[in-house]
């Protein structure tokens, strides 16, 4: 196999969750540029679709699904009508998610909730599905679910955000314990300080902006585009042999004090 051949996703489908904007929006256009057809997920039906037509000549490779990650019965009811298309997933990322910045003395538990059923008991569900269908077809995929630096670190008024991610973590890795063996590969990515709506409040923080450039050893925030090699890679027949990991795209935050 060439080496650039171990990346092709060409006849392969990928679904999204949460991939209307923001980091999804980019990981599903990498893999479309890597040749996946691709199923878009949000909430939001319009967003959805500018989204699709952002992919321009590429367009016709992209689908989408309005569901709410959070609904299981709206989660079973999008498998079910990719099933009625013949579409088979053969890429999953767990890639929707919340954040809400609160101290815990100030949290209140439905919101707490709220950001572990997006973050975490969502990627369990959509994971599922999703193998149940890998397994019954004779085995074989990639589930890739969106962890954090907050997997492995905390930091204050962040806490269900944090508990969500470190489950992310060792959810890949349960995932990769029962599925392996069916030739599913589970794995994570960790993406350090990025600039996306969701961190907006942070990047116009001048205070929070400069801790995250000078705790970052690479000196920036990182943008979207920087986790699409990452992704392509979990995707594709080169990570066939990678289980259970979480790979963090940091900037090198995670290896220095
Ligand atoms: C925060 C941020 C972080 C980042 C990212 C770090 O408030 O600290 O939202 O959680 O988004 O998850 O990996």
């Amino acid at each position: 196999m060439s080496a650039i051949a171990y990346f092709d996703l060409t006849g392969k489908t990928a679904l999204v969750t949460g991939s209307s904007g923001g980091l999804g929006l980019a990981m599903a256009r990498g893999l479309a540029e890597a040749g996946a057809e691709i199923v878009l997920n949000g909430r939001d039906a319009d967003r959805l679709a500018q989204a699709a037509e952002s992919f321009g000549e590429r367009a016709g490779q992209v689908h989408f699904s309005v569901f709410d990650v959070c609904d299981e019965e709206a989660i079973k009811g999008a498998f079910g009508r990719l099933d009625n298309e013949g579409r088979v997933i053969d890429i999953l990322i767990n890639n929707a998610g919340v954040q809400f910045r609160r101290p815990m003395l100030e949290l209140e538990s439905a919101d707490w909730r709220r950001v572990l059923e997006t973050n975490l008991t969502s990627a369990f569900i959509m994971g599922r599905e999703a193998a149940r269908r890998m397994v019954a077809r004779g085995g074989g995929g990639k589930i890739i679910n969106i962890g954090s630096l907050t997997s492995e670190v905390a930091r204050a008024t962040v806490a269900p955000y944090t508990a969500a991610k470190g489950g992310i973590k060792m959810l890949t890795r349960s995932m990769a314990a029962e599925w392996a063996a069916h030739g599913i590969q589970a794995n994570a990515i960790g993406p350090g300080y990025i600039d996306t709506e969701m961190n907006k409040a942070l990047t116009s923080d001048a205070n929070f902006d400069a801790w995250v450039k000078g705790r970052t050893p690479s000196g920036r925030w990182g943008l979207p585009k920087d986790l699409v090699g990452t992704a392509i890679f979990l995707a594709s027949a080169a990570s066939d042999y990678v289980n259970g990991q979480t790979i963090y795209v940091d900037g090198g935050m995670l290896a220095v004090l």
